[in-house]
């Protein structure tokens, strides 16, 4: 026997497993405990260790790192899940600006027919061409203003607020055209900031706004529904590409029934959250005249397509979808 062949006889006989290894894979996920997402994504771990070999170890609460970290992580492959919102994917995939777009769904049922039918493939080609496979869309509701000072009830209120914003350029655009101050900054920074002054609002769903404690610091919440930003399970292509077909199948129906589930439990926890803050005091209100709100962002359109020409018939495939 030559040695070439003793060699390559004792490589197989130790490296060959009598089972496949399984994919251990971590998730980001930047919501409490008893959050709709996170519970959706717990059932993903349970459904995904029922049926495949992949063993994922949610972390909850953004203990990994921000949500634009996380972003990051997940395309370089030191994370394999993440939930995210498509607000902070803007600066890293620009396609996804689009339904950053202030006003650009006219509900969430809308949102969910585009993402759910033709639009939400480019969105999914765009993502999985940059290192992020989304595989199901979680709701997010609507995002409104709340702040510290007084009920918003014309655009001009917003004006000379200091507002957090996502991070994203879009976000400080839309609130520059109410005549507001943004900030971007983490999600995790909002309440010691608006505790302290630094900020005098944000915006968003009333999920978060409870779950956050934002409500016991910033007292007006009004209804304005500017946002409404798809959110997505993903995990990173690289490890979705090391997955044979039937487990990539398997780890597709496990998302589709965590969003499921996430949408249900969505619902329900928008209306608790809801009365919850009112329980507890919040003076909520609706803006006067939506309309107002929508005709300023006409310069954000603009600029935006002006920057991004090509992705036009994506805002159009949005507006045109029953
Ligand atoms: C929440 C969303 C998070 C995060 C957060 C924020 O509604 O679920 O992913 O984007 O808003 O404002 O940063």
């Amino acid at each position: 026997m030559k040695f070439s062949s003793i060699v390559a006889t004792a490589v197989v006989a130790v490296s060959i497993p009598v089972v496949a290894a399984a994919a251990e894979w971590r998730g980001w996920n930047i919501h409490v405990e008893d959050y709709p997402n996170t519970v959706a994504l717990d059932q993903f771990a349970a459904e995904l260790a029922e049926t495949t070999d992949i063993k994922l170890q949610m972390f909850h609460g953004g203990v990994l790192g921000s949500q634009p970290d996380a972003i990051e992580q997940v395309r370089n492959g030191g994370i394999q899940v993440g939930q995210f919102n498509l607000g902070p994917m803007g600066p890293i995939i620009p396609t996804t600006n689009v339904v950053s777009l202030p006003f650009i769904f006219n509900d969430v049922p809308h949102m969910f027919r585009a993402m759910d039918g033709d639009v939400g493939k480019v969105f999914e080609e765009a993502m999985a061409a940059e290192g992020v496979v989304p595989l199901a869309w979680y709701d997010s509701g609507a995002r409104s203003f709340y702040n510290s000072e007084r009920p918003i009830m014309t655009p001009s209120d917003v004006e000379g607020l200091k507002v957090r914003v996502m991070n994203n350029d879009l976000f400080v655009d839309m609130i520059a055209q109410l005549g507001g101050n943004a900030t971007p900054m983490a999600f995790g920074e909002v309440y010691q900031s608006l505790k302290t002054g630094v900020i005098d609002g944000a915006e968003n769903n009333y999920p978060s706004y409870e779950s956050t404690g934002h409500f016991e610091v910033a007292g007006f919440y009004s209804i304005s529904q500017h946002l409404i930003i798809p959110e997505c399970l993903c995990v990173a292509t690289e490890a979705w590409e090391a997955l044979d077909a039937d487990t990539q199948a398997a780890v597709r129906t496990a998302a589709q029934n965590s969003a499921n589930t996430q949408r249900e439990l969505w619902a329900e926890r928008e209306a608790a959250s809801r009365a919850k803050v009112e329980a507890s005091g919040v003076k909520i209100n609706e803006v006067e005249n939506k309309v107002a709100f929508q005709e300023l962002m006409a310069p954000v359109y603009e600029g935006f397509i002006a920057a991004n020409p090509d992705l036009a018939s994506v805002i159009e495939a949005i507006q045109t979808t029953e």
